[in-house]
C-alpha cells in the first residue's frame, strides 16, 4: 500500500473536483481525466539514467541501454529473444516481414488500426475476422472458415491483455502451414496457462508506447524463441547492416534510442506495484458499478495474470437506457475522457472500407461490441475518490436522459 501511495505520489498525482451546482450529480473535475495516462514511477533513477546517457555520448544504435531493457524483458517474459524498436507498429511490420508474411493474412477488426495498417504497408491484403463476443479476441471457428490458398498467415491481438484462444490458433496454424504472429500491445506481464505472453507464434510484438502499460515513452519489441528469427529482425532493424558498410538485407531504421530505454528501464523495475495499483482500481470500478444495468465491465481471469491495464465496459442501450456514444458525450462535458476503444472496427475505416481489396466482410459481433465498448480512465493518474465520481457521473448521465 505504502509502495503504491508512494507512485501515486512519483506521478504528481493531486486532483480537485468542482461541485458546479452543489448536487453530486452535477460535478466536473477540473482536469480532464484521460485514459492511457502514463505511470511516472522513479524520476529520480531515471533522471539518473538519462544523465549516465549524456555523459556516454552514446544515444542510440544498439546502445548498452536498449541491451540491458531487451535483456531484462526477456528474462521477465522467460523468452530467448526480445529485439526493442522504436514503436509498436513498426515492430509489427518488422515481424510480419521477417516471418514472411505475404498475399492475404487473417486479422481481427477489432483492434487497434496498427495492428492492421503495418500489413497494408508490407503489400498485404488484411482478411478480417469476427471475434468471440465474450474475450473481444480473434473467433478460431471464423479463422478457419477465411482460409484460403492465398492465406500465409494469421495474426491475433491480446485485446485488453486477455490471451487469445492460443491452443486453438496454433493448431489451425499447423494444420494448415501458416505463420501466426500476436500483437500483444496490450499484454506485457500476462500469461496463458503459466507462460508468459511473448513466448507463443512465431513471435509476439509489444508496445511500450506512453498509453501501455510498460512504456518507455515511445517503443515496441518483438519476442521470439527463434534465434534465427531474432537475429533477421535486428539486421532488419539497423537498415541490414552487419558490420561496417556491409548491408546484407533490406532494412529500415526501428532502433529505440537510449532514452526510451532508461524510460522502460525505470518502469520495468516497479512493475509489479503497479498490475496490485491497476487491479485495486479495477476492483474499484467493478464495486462502484456493479448495480448499474446495462454496464458490463469486462473481467479477467487471476490465473493468467492479468496486468489490468483496461477498465473497459459494455454498455447495453436498451438496458442502460441510453446509447453509449451518447454516454461518452455526457462523460466528456463533466471532464471524464472515456474513449471507445475501438470504434469503428477497422473494416469500416478507410482506406479497408473502400479501397484496400479487403474482400467484403460481415462482422456482426466486432459491430456491436464496437459499438458498445467504453474504456474508462484507471491507473495510477485516478485515486479512489475519482473512481466513484466517475461512476456516479455513470449513472447520472443515465437519469439526466
Ligand atoms: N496494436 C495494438 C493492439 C495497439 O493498441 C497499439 C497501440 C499498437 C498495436 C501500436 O503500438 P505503437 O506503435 O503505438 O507503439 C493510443 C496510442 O497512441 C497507441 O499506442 C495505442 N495502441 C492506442 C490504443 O492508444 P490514440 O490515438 O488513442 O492516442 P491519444 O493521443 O488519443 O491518447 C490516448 C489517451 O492517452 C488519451 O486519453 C490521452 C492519454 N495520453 C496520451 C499520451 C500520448 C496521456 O495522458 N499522455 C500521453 O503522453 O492511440
Amino acid at each position: 500500500m505504502a509502495k503504491q501511495q508512494d507512485l501515486m505520489a512519483k506521478s504528481g498525482k493531486h486532483r480537485k473536483l468542482r461541485e458546479k451546482s452543489g448536487q453530486a450529480a452535477d460535478m466536473a473535475f477540473e482536469e480532464p481525466l484521460h485514459v492511457g495516462r502514463p505511470a511516472v514511477v522513479n524520476r529520480e533513477r531515471f533522471l539518473h539514467r538519462v544523465n549516465e546517457i549524456l555523459d556516454s555520448q552514446w544515444f542510440t544504435n544498439d546502445g548498452p541501454m536498449v541491451r540491458e531493457f531487451e535483456e531484462k524483458v526477456a528474462e521477465y517474459l522467460g523468452v530467448r529473444n526480445c529485439v526493442a524498436t522504436c514503436n509498436g507498429t513498426v515492430a509489427l511490420e518488422l515481424a510480419y516481414r521477417a516471418v514472411g508474411l505475404a498475399a492475404e493474412v487473417i486479422v481481427p477488426s477489432f483492434t487497434f488500426v496498427a495492428t492492421v495498417h503495418a500489413l497494408s504497408w508490407q503489400g498485404i491484403t488484411p482478411v478480417f475476422c469476427d471475434i468471440d463476443p465474450a474475450t473481444h479476441n480473434i473467433d478460431p471457428v471464423e479463422v478457419e472458415r477465411l482460409i484460403t490458398e492465398k492465406t500465409t498467415g494469421i495474426v491475433g491481438v491480446h485485446l485488453w491483455g486477455r490471451p487469445c484462444a492460443i491452443d486453438a490458433l496454433l493448431e489451425i496454424a499447423s494444420h494448415h502451414g501458416l505463420q501466426l504472429v500476436f500483437d500483444a500491445a496490450h499484454a506485457f506481464g500476462c500469461s496463458w496457462n503459466g507462460t508468459r505472453i511473448g513466448n507463443f507464434g512465431r513471435c509476439e510484438v509489444l508496445s511500450f508506447h506512453a498509453t501501455k502499460f510498460l512504456h518507455s515513452f515511445e517503443g515496441g519489441a518483438i519476442t521470439t524463441n527463434d534465434d534465427e528469427l531474432a537475429q533477421r529482425l535486428r539486421l532488419m532493424r539497423n537498415f541490414g547492416f552487419s558490420g561496417y558498410d556491409n548491408v546484407i538485407y533490406p532494412g529500415i531504421n526501428g532502433k529505440m534510442t537510449e532514452i526510451c530505454a532508461a524510460m522502460g528501464l525505470t518502469n520495468l523495475e516497479c512493475i509489479d506495484e503497479l498490475v496490485v495499483l491497476n487491479r485495486e482500481r479495477y476492483e474499484a470500478f467493478q464495486r462502484e458499478l456493479e448495480r448499474t444495468r446495462g454496464m458490463r465491465l469486462q473481467t479477467y481471469d487471476d490465473s493468467q495474470n492479468p496486468n489490468y491495464q483496461y477498465v473497459v465496459a459494455e454498455v447495453n442501450c436498451e438496458e442502460y437506457g441510453m446509447s453509449r456514444d451518447r454516454l461518452v458525450e455526457k462523460l466528456h462535458e463533466e471532464g471524464v475522457l472515456a474513449r471507445r476503444y475501438f470504434f469503428p472496427g477497422v473494416h469500416r475505416m478507410e482506406p479497408f472500407l473502400t479501397s484496400s481489396g479487403a474482400p467484403m466482410c460481415s462482422l456482426p459481433v466486432t459491430d456491436r461490441i464496437a459499438g458498445e465498448v467504453l474504456a474508462l480512465p484507471t491507473g495510477a493518474a485516478v485515486c479512489s475518490t475519482d473512481i466513484k465520481s466517475i461512476c456516479r457521473a455513470i449513472s447520472s448521465a443515465r437519469d439526466q436522459g
